[in-house]
């Protein structure tokens, strides 16, 4: 079973291998352009982090529920940058 951590760190190594930065991987995956990310937008960051297809949905639907501070099933790009600061202090 993937740990929390072993998520966390495949996550914060598609950010840096990929993108330029924390935001632009957050635009990037705001595929509709709403300005927060949905859950089938977090499964599809899930999928390019290399997250094993049979835990993405419900590692998706943890992280949304752990990180979505304002309980509108959303992640802002506040929100985001919470978790990419816990990443960062865990791994
Ligand atoms: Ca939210």
């Amino acid at each position: 079973m993937a740990t929390k951590e072993s998520i966390l760190s495949k996550i914060q190594i598609l950010i840096t291998n990929q993108f330029e930065s924390p935001e632009e991987a957050f635009d990037f995956f705001d595929k509709d352009g709403s300005g927060k990310l949905k859950k089938s937008e977090v499964i599809r960051l899930l999928k390019e982090a290399e997250i094993s297809a049979f835990i993405r949905g419900i590692v998706a639907t943890k992280l949304v529920q752990g990180y979505d501070t304002t309980n509108d099933r959303l992640i802002s790009w506040e929100e985001f940058k919470e978790a990419i600061d816990e990443i960062e202090d865990v791994t």
